[in-house]
């Protein structure tokens, strides 16, 4: 039984496309917290996070647009996700675009720190999301939580991230969209980047069993942030930033299996949900029931297999 705790997110400062300050409602119409309770999970909401006054904050590229929303965002995750990991929980975060992750993997950070123990980070996106402020040609700031989280230079504006993770403990999975400036960055990281060709040569199991395996033999923390574009947008339409060639339903949901068999997963996050995009609700429902598989429920309860 795992104590989940909920935290609404509606953050959409990393983009321009307006819909996924939605998300968490979306997902709380959509039955999250009895998908979870039905399988014998607790869960506790803990509702919408605000925003303060915005802290003043400047960058030296004029393209990034919405820098103080997003750092005030970026310190109010922080604190909220190191919190209910203190707590004993595990963190849920309902977006929101994929910014929230700046704050949530810094506190899951923090909280793996404080703990003296590593924390690993599975990133399932279309998108390497490794741009830093001083790169982004966009100036869409939920291009750039990798990098701040693998301590990369050029975010300034931001406190210092708690202990970066090295190359090594994350893993981009399911990546189909990469920039010039992000190729050439992780060209220079050792990042295991499983992107469709990976995973088109070697399945969804086997590069997952490897990072988990690596994972466990550390006992390491480890964070999930699920971006809806890992799914292929025609079983999940409802994000501004569709690339063809996701991965299927199934290939998801075994991946989110692996992933309750694992027993590692100590924090997650759901992130770009625009519920103003779906089809009746076709997307938050699928991302549900995602989480369901997450957190153990099966198509057939047969005994345990051995796994690494
Ligand atoms: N690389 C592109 C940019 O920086 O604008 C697209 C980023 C999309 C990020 C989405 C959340 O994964
Ligand atoms: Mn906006
Ligand atoms: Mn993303
Ligand atoms: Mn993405």
């Amino acid at each position: 039984m795992t104590q989940t705790i909920l935290i609404g997110a509606p953050i959409d400062s990393g983009q321009r496309r307006p819909g996924c300050l939605m998300g968490p409602a979306a997902y709380r119409v959509a039955g999250l917290a009895q998908a979870i309770g039905d399988l014998g999970h607790g869960v506790t909401d803990w509702g919408d996070l605000s925003l303060g006054d915005l802290p003043a904050a400047a960058c030296p590229n004029p393209a990034v647009d919405q820098l103080p929303a997003t750092l005030g965002w970026t310190e109010r995750l922080r604190e909220t996700v190191e919190d209910a990991l203190a707590q004993g929980g595990m963190p849920i975060i309902l977006g929101g675009d994929h910014s929230l992750a700046l704050g949530s993997v810094a506190g899951a950070a923090a909280h793996a720190r404080r703990l003296g123990r590593p924390l690993f980070l599975l990133w399932l996106d279309a998108h390497s999301d490794f741009h830093t402020p001083l790169t982004t040609t966009s100036g869409n700031l939920h291009g750039t939580p990798v990098a701040y989280i693998a301590g990369r230079e050029g975010f300034d504006a931001f406190p210092p991230f708690p202990a970066p993770l090295p190359a090594s403990h994350i893993c981009l999975y399911g990546i189909r969209s990469v920039d010039p400036a992000e190729h050439e960055a992780l060209l220079r990281h050792d990042i295991a980047i499983n992107d469709m060709r990976v995973l088109d040569e070697q399945g969804i199991v086997a590069p997952l069993r490897a990072f988990l395996a690596k994972v466990r033999e550390a006992g390491g923390l480890l964070h999930v942030s699920l971006d809806v574009d890992f799914l292929d947008p025609s079983i999940a339409p409802a994000v501004g930033t569709t690339v063809p060639g996701g991965t299927t339903f199934r290939e998801a949901h075994l991946v989110m299996e692996l992933l309750h068999e694992s027993g590692l997963v100590t924090s997650l996050d759901l992130v770009e949900l625009n519920p103003f995009l779906d089809e009746r609700g076709r997307t938050a429902r699928l991302m549900v029931d995602l989480v369901g598989s997450l957190m153990g429920k099966k198509v057939f309860d047969r005994p345990t297999r051995s796994f690494t």
